[in-house]
């Protein structure tokens, strides 16, 4: 829908969204300083008081990044979360959701976030795969349990995730505050995709993360990292067969429009997580950190209510679509576990060959967590 040759425009965009950011970010501020100078002083504080001693009159204003599109889950969350700070500090802070595409690709933004030109940004593991190589536990395919509601209790709970997972990304100046899920993870195709023997020579779309590519390696798959933003069209030429990912989201980028094959295969979720640049958050005031702690916590809820609605609501449209009709089938059982099988070769190379000690230990434990929930 939005992307739909929209490839050059977009980047077009980018520039001049980039200088409007750097331009609402530059306000001098009442103590001299300047936005943007340290990670510290990122993000305006309109009315600083300075000091230990700072009055709880202060403002903040804040900016929001988001990989999704104005009515999909990531910029809905954004929204709400922007509307629920705002009313919890009674309206001392103020933040601007952002739209993906204005500000570069999905690794343009988490590089804004580790440079603190944004405050907050939504990251999905995959395009830091690169970078935080443990982050891709949630490349692993058939990993979690098949109840979405499980799920996102144990990505809250999580100490694996929230603690030791946390703090290696900490390090990389990415502090997620929450992991939370999109729901279920479908294929879509140019061909019907049923067992791995249709994978063979396939063109898969995939994220940045080694681990994902590996992981479509191993069902024979040709795998082709990219932005989703050039995924529309790459699909529509063939410079790729096919991709993955949850339905509303396949719906809203009308993936199916140029595709004729679509399976409900569950073969992971998409794991978001709200982040924010650490020195900016360590440096925020107790009551002010507080509250946004709080509103991340309550915004969990609502993660998991926005993209179910979803995810149950948009599958028909792909269904009944005459002008664009996709033959949606659903994986067994059995047939699942024929890609399970092999997916759990991967899961044995993350162990061996991607992560150490640590990397270990979170997957052990995180394993442990889900068959204790289960
Ligand atoms: O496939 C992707 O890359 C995109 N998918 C979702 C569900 N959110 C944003 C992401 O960039």
């Amino acid at each position: 829908m939005f992307f739909k040759n929209k490839t050059f425009l977009m980047f077009m965009l980018i520039a001049a969204f980039s200088m409007i950011l750097m331009a609402c970010g530059s306000g001098e501020q009442t103590d001299g300083s300047v936005d943007g100078e340290t990670p510290e002083e990122s993000g305006s504080q309109d009315d600083s008081s300075g000091g230990d001693d700072a009055v709880s009159d202060e403002t903040y204003h804040w900016r929001f990044v988001t990989e999704e599109m104005e009515g999909q889950v990531q910029y809905e969350y954004a929204k709400e979360f922007a509307e629920l700070i705002n009313e919890k500090s009674d309206g001392r802070i103020t933040m601007d959701p952002y739209e993906f595409g204005g500000l570069g690709s999905e690794v343009d933004q988490v590089e804004q976030l580790q440079n603190g030109l944004v405050e907050f940004a939504i990251v999905s593991p995959g395009f830091t795969g690169t970078m935080v190589t443990e982050g891709q536990i949630f490349a692993l395919q058939f990993l979690f349990t098949d109840d979405l509601e499980l799920n996102q209790e144990i990505l809250n709970t999580s100490e694996a995730l929230n603690t030791h997972l946390a703090s290696i990304y900490e390090g990389h100046n990415i502090k997620p505050l929450a992991f939370w899920h999109e729901g279920a993870m479908q294929w879509t195709g140019n061909r019907e995709l049923r067992t791995p023997a249709d994978f063979n020579g396939f063109k898969m779309r995939t994220q940045e993360s080694p681990l994902i590519m590996e992981s479509y390696r191993a069902y024979g798959a040709d795998p082709t990292p990219m932005s989703w933003g050039e995924l529309y069209t790459s699909l529509e030429r063939g410079v790729v067969d096919g991709q993955e990912n949850p339905i509303f989201f396949i719906e809203d980028a009308s993936f199916h429009e140029v595709q004729d094959h679509m399976t409900i295969s569950r073969h992971n979720i998409y794991v978001a997580m709200t982040t924010v640049n650490p020195d900016f958050y360590n440096g925020l005031p107790e009551d002010i950190r507080a509250i946004v702690d709080e509103t991340v916590e309550e915004m969990q809820v609502r993660a998991y209510e926005l993209q179910k609605e979803q995810n149950e609501a948009l599958l028909d449209n792909i269904i009944n679509n005459d002008t664009h009709p996709t033959e949606v089938i659903e994986l067994t059982e059995a047939e699942r576990d024929e890609f399970r099988a092999l997916a759990m070769d991967v899961h044995q190379y993350f162990l061996d060959d991607i992560v150490g000690e640590e990397g270990k230990m979170i997957y052990d434990m995180l394993k442990e967590e889900i068959e204790a929930a289960e």
